[in-house]
């Protein structure tokens, strides 16, 4: 009996680390600003096909309607109630995309804003997505309701009631970010109106959730929160299933604030990772990716089983948030195409991937005036996801997910889950290979040279079809052919001018 005992709370301590994927799915996709009924669509017709595990959401709740700059796309930033009501959709096209997508093994995260309301700037009686009527001025929000008592306001120490200081982990978990009015979330009425609309969705069917600027609340105040939550739905999830939970905590060093102060809520989104990858891709301050053969923990970033990895996100992909100008995005292709092929190869952390949707970026004195712009939308309504002949996205959605170096990568994480890194090779410069086991190989030219090599793949004996410059379609590659001998070794030819100059080769990919 003992036994179990000790069994069920290791199951119960390690389970907000656990995303609940169906089994061999091993990567989310964060479809920001889509609209619910285009998610459910995309879940059956193309995220459970391709072996996606889940879909990060953006914020569900009611939010302000800010039209100075017009419905820009951090308006879903300022929560007005918990109200299942946002230009993503409502609560009724909230459940049914929860229900299609668990039902072909697609897990949801919920985007949870529970940190802060509206900014403090606000005006009274300004419009919201669900038309509830809130006054920032006295703290009035009537649509959860919170009135001034639920608020930081007496709590913060600094002059302007804002952050003014990082070095000050106080200020920074009780003052106003970018003056957005802070809760008082070490209340317990505050932290149950918090749960009862996190618990509101995990009943719909949610597997978990990002919890929004959590460097801005205190690891203990998350937790208690987190303790107020239910178990998973039982109807896809098994009994005791705890949420997932992943902490948005920018630290790349230097700050009050350290990631490994949120590490026993669940894991930390680890903004080093695409900071440092893009730096390396780019080849500034002398990176190479030679020096990737110890990524991971070897370059300082937290440990594996804590983090939550990316290459771009929502913010730093337009200048907000952290990583600066190394960050690689779809504004980069060939590049972004290598470094995303990079994450989801390696076994370092929990892996997401990015999906955007097209702006007109303006850069005027090194700043993108029009950071600010909202999803594709007519007069304010988001458009939907149109899908072309070619499996493309139509109507300015990016839809990176959908593009075929990046679709084969996440198969190819499949493929190879809990495969060790094996069979390093590089050329002290830019020219890289690493295997997974006896389950896959990439090879990587980001040299001004052609790469020619024959290299260990670990892989048996065989034809492989290169999944980044094709497919394997009816038993044959639509692209390069990898030609594995006995002794697992291949000739790799690959071109510095080549449109994706990297290849890569797995069990599935075998002819
Ligand atoms: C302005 C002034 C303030 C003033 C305030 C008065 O700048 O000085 O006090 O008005 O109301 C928007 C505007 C911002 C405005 C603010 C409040 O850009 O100018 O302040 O609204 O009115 C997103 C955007 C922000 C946006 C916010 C709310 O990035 O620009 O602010 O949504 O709409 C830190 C945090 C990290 C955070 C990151 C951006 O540690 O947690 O900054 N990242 C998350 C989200 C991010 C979101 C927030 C946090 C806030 O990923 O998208 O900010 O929820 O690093
Ligand atoms: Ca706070």
């Amino acid at each position: 009996m003992k036994f179990f005992l000790l069994l069920s709370l290791i199951g119960f301590c390690w389970a907000q680390y656990d995303p609940h994927t169906q089994y061999g799915r091993t990567a989310i996709v964060h479809l920001f600003e889509w609209r619910w009924v285009d998610i459910a669509k995309e879940c059956e017709r193309y995220l459970a096909p391709n072996g996606f595990a889940g879909v990060q959401v953006s914020p569900p709740n009611e939010n302000i309607v800010v039209h100075s700059p017009s419905r820009p796309w951090w308006e879903r930033y300022q929560p007005i109630s918990y109200k299942i009501c946002s230009r993503s959709g409502n609560e009724d096209e909230f459940r049914d995309m929860v229900n299609r997508c668990n039902n072909v093994g697609v897990r949801i995260y919920v985007d949870a804003v529970i940190n802060h309301m509206c900014g403090v700037g606000a005006q009274a009686g300004q419009s919201s997505t669900c038309g509830s009527y809130f006054n920032p001025n006295n703290r009035d929000f009537p649509g959860v309701p919170y009135s001034g008592f639920d608020f930081n306001d007496g709590k913060c120490r600094t002059a302007s009631g804002g952050i003014e200081n990082y070095q000050d982990a106080a200020q920074v978990r009780d003052c106003r970010l970018s003056g957005l009015l802070d809760l008082a979330l070490e209340k317990d009425y505050v932290r149950t109106k918090v749960a009862d609309y996190m618990n509101h969705l995990i009943d719909i069917g949610v597997a978990g959730f990002r919890l929004d600027a959590s460097k801005h609340m205190w690891p203990g105040d998350i937790k208690a929160i987190l303790d107020k939550l239910h178990n998973l739905n039982t109807k896809w999830f098994s009994q005791g299933s705890r949420p997932f939970i992943f902490q948005e905590v920018i630290d790349l060093g230097g700050e009050a604030v350290s990631s490994n102060e949120y590490f026993g809520n669940g894991r930390v989104t680890e903004f080093k990772y695409g900071a440092k990858l893009g730096k390396v891709m780019r080849k500034w301050d002398g990176e190479k990716m030679s020096y990737l053969k110890n990524w991971g923990e070897g370059w300082g970033l937290m440990p594996s089983d804590r983090a939550l990895v990316f290459v771009d996100n929502h913010d730093n992909q337009r200048g907000h948030g952290a990583g600066g100008a190394s960050i690689l995005t779809f504004w980069d292709a060939r590049l972004y195409k290598m470094a995303v092929g990079f994450m989801l190869a390696h076994p370092y952390g929990f892996t997401r991937v990015m999906s955007s949707y097209y702006w007109p970026r303006n850069f005027q004195n090194g700043k993108d005036v029009n950071d600010w712009v909202g999803p594709p939308n007519n007069n304010g309504k988001t458009k939907e996801v149109s899908i072309n002949p070619d499996s493309t996205c139509g109507n300015d959605w990016i839809c990176e997910h959908r593009w075929r170096q990046i679709r084969n990568m996440v198969a190819f994480r499949n493929v190879v889950n809990g495969q060790p890194f094996a069979n390093w090779w590089d050329n002290d410069s830019n020219q890289v290979a690493f295997g997974r086991g006896n389950k896959g190989f990439i090879v990587f030219n980001n040299d001004d040279w052609a790469l020619s090599e024959t290299l260990q793949t670990g892989l048996p004996a065989g034809t492989y079809c290169d999944v980044i410059s094709g497919d394997k379609v009816d038993g044959n590659c639509t692209g390069i052919k990898v030609y594995v001998g006995n002794d697992g070794k291949a000739h790799f030819s690959i071109s510095n001018s080549a449109e994706d100059p990297f290849i890569a080769i797995h069990a599935e990919s075998k002819i």
